[in-house]
């Protein structure tokens, strides 16, 4: 779905829908009439949030299948006379049906991308209902993907059906390790266009000032102008070839950015857009022509109260502490992040690989994910194109790729990937499989992404052996000729806990384990990169592995550094 973030301009208004709306607990059936009719003895619920930690209640937290939320909204009819009227919801996790005054307006697949719809003017109001239903269960056809059950344990226990039919609630079987907050979890708004509008633009710059600038546009030819903070540089038709001469470039922690402000008729749009190159060159990753090194992290938009609802200042602090730390990437581990942190990227210089939300993918799931998963990957690249800061595209994280459908799956993504980005970035996927002889997949894409956990799930408390069973996968993946980034690799670390022998979930062995994966990345100059797992602690599901959430981060989840977070600042300021 092609669209353009809502925005406040001379020919566009923009309404928030942000707030506390009226919230009502579903169950697994989706109930139309409340969606008809609204509803009324009504919780409480912020937007944008997720849910299930606004209130102190367990069974919210861990409800299953419908919410409601409605809210009524006055609208000045005459400020929206002769436009366009658009209802757009940033992000509604992970599905959404909506309705409008009664009727049915759209609904939505997919946790992480923006949707929305026109609102028809005779449907138009003072007083007006909007409600959706939101839809938080995870299966073999969603992405990211769900079990059906949690088979272990269970196997060979002879009273298992009964206590199951009888007391286990039904609930979510993610098959990712990030807690399944969900609801309203990014921004609503109401925006206006004029009746000719600009319907997707596609905007960038490369190293040599040349200038792609191209527009959608309903009922006319756009225009475009170029600016240098408020001085225009270059004017001409969207579509025509536009170079710049000497253009300062967006560089990794030095961005600088142009706008584009196209008019089409009474329509207006600005994009700020940066001028750079994105190029795999054997074993480098060039970013202007230059060989670039990724420091950082995988991370999670994940915090306390909000869950994975947007979070700005939690989103400027953490670049912050990027920068602190001396790194200068991370990866939108594992789904796409919000416009509003990429755009904060493009602003700070900080340079992220963007993934889908196909996290949990096996052979069971490839049948029935493919036909979501092109979407995903179209709709993912339409957002996200004209970001600087995004310089690859990953399709997945840690799909099963050793079975023997996983080539015939993921080839065609990957060419889907390249089609659909007008910049033709890298593409990649991040995998992570116990016999790396048998991967099918990760050889084949522009960068190797490679998780890694020898010294925490292999060899577990042992750095020599980790060490070793390391330089032996890097000899291997060496003779592909290609880079490879560490996409993840990482240690529980309980913030606190201390100890001389450096055990398992001390601080100590985190910073152990860290200097003997780096010692050995410090190798090979076919490693273009070090991410490691996690910026900071997350919340997951509850289970043997997980001590109140994953606690791989370098950072506590408040962002408080962990022992770790000196050793890697220190390193980083060094290496490369
Ligand atoms: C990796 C996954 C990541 C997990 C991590 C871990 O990609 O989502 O959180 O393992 O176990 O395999 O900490």
């Amino acid at each position: 779905m092609k669209m353009l973030y809502p925005q406040l301009n001379e020919s566009r208004l923009r309404i928030s829908l942000d707030g506390i709306w009226d919230f009502k607990r579903g169950g697994e059936s989706l109930d139309v009439s409340l969606l008809e009719k609204g509803f009324g003895g009504t919780e409480t619920m912020a937007v944008p949030a997720s849910y299930n930690e606004q209130k102190s209640d367990k069974t919210l937290f861990e409800h299953y299948g419908y919410v409601y939320y409605q809210r009524k909204l006055k609208l000045p009819l005459k400020a929206l006379e002769g436009q366009r009227t658009v209802l757009y919801f940033s992000a509604v996790t992970h599905s959404a049906v909506v309705y409008f005054n009664g009727k049915k307006l759209c609904e939505h697949k997919g946790g992480f991308l923006p949707f929305e719809a026109e609102l028809d003017p005779s449907q138009l109001e003072v007083e007006n209902l909007l409600t959706v239903a939101v839809d938080n269960r995870v299966n073999t056809s969603t992405l990211p993907v769900g079990n059906d059950s949690h088979a272990m344990f269970s196997d060979g226990l002879p009273d298992f059906e009964s206590v199951k039919n009888t007391s286990v609630k039904p609930k979510n079987y993610p098959n990712f390790d990030f807690f399944n907050y969900c609801g309203i979890n990014r921004s609503v708004y109401i925006y206006t266009t004029p009746k000719e509008y600009i319907s997707d633009i596609t905007v960038f710059g490369d190293m040599y000032g040349n200038i792609t600038a191209e527009a959608e546009c309903f009922g006319g030819m756009a225009q475009v102008e170029i600016y240098d903070g408020d001085r225009m540089v270059l004017k001409g038709g969207a579509g025509e070839s536009l170079k710049l001469e000497n253009p300062v470039l967006w560089e990794p922690l030095k961005p600088y950015l142009y706008t584009a402000r196209f008019v089409c008729g009474d329509d207006s749009y600005e994009v700020p857009f940066g001028f750079r190159s994105v190029e795999v060159r054997g074993t480098r990753f060039l970013i202007n022509g230059k060989p670039f090194y990724f420091k950082g992290f995988g991370k999670h938009e994940d915090s306390d109260t909000h869950g994975r609802g947007i979070d700005e200042a939690l989103n400027v602090k953490d670049v912050s502490l990027i920068k602190w730390i001396n790194a200068n990437s991370f990866r939108t581990s594992h789904y796409p992040y919000s416009e509003e942190m990429l755009s904060l990227c493009d602003r700070e210089g900080i340079v992220v690989i963007a993934e889908t939300s196909a996290v949990g993918l096996n052979g069971r799931s490839y049948a029935s994910c493919r036909e979501h998963h092109r979407d995903v990957i179209k709709d993912m690249i339409a957002r996200d194109k004209n970001h600087p800061c995004i310089v690859m595209w990953s399709l997945a994280n840690e799909p099963d790729t050793e079975c023997e459908e996983a080539y015939d799956y993921f080839m065609p993504l990957y060419e889907l990937a390249h089609s659909c980005d007008p910049q033709n970035r890298p593409v990649t996927t991040v995998v992570c499989n116990n016999n790396y002889l048998k991967d099918r997949v990760v050889s084949a894409m522009d960068v190797m992404c490679v998780n890694r956990y020898y010294g925490w799930y292999i060899f577990g408390g042992d750095t020599d052996a980790a060490a070793q069973a390391l330089d032996n996968e890097l000899k291997y993946f060496e003779s592909f000729g290609k880079p490879i980034i560490i996409t993840e690799y990482g240690a529980d670390a309980v913030s606190g806990v201390h100890s001389v022998y450096a055990n398992m979930f001390t601080e100590e062995y985190q910073v152990e384990f860290y200097k003997a994966f780096n010692s050995v990345l410090d190798n090979y100059s076919f490693v273009a990169g070090e991410q490691v797992w996690n910026f900071a602690d997350f919340a997951t599901v509850q289970g043997l592995m997980r001590v109140d959430g994953n606690k791989k981060g370098i950072f506590t989840r408040e962002r408080r550094p962990k022992l770790a977070a000196h050793y890697l600042k220190k390193r980083w300021s060094e290496v490369k």
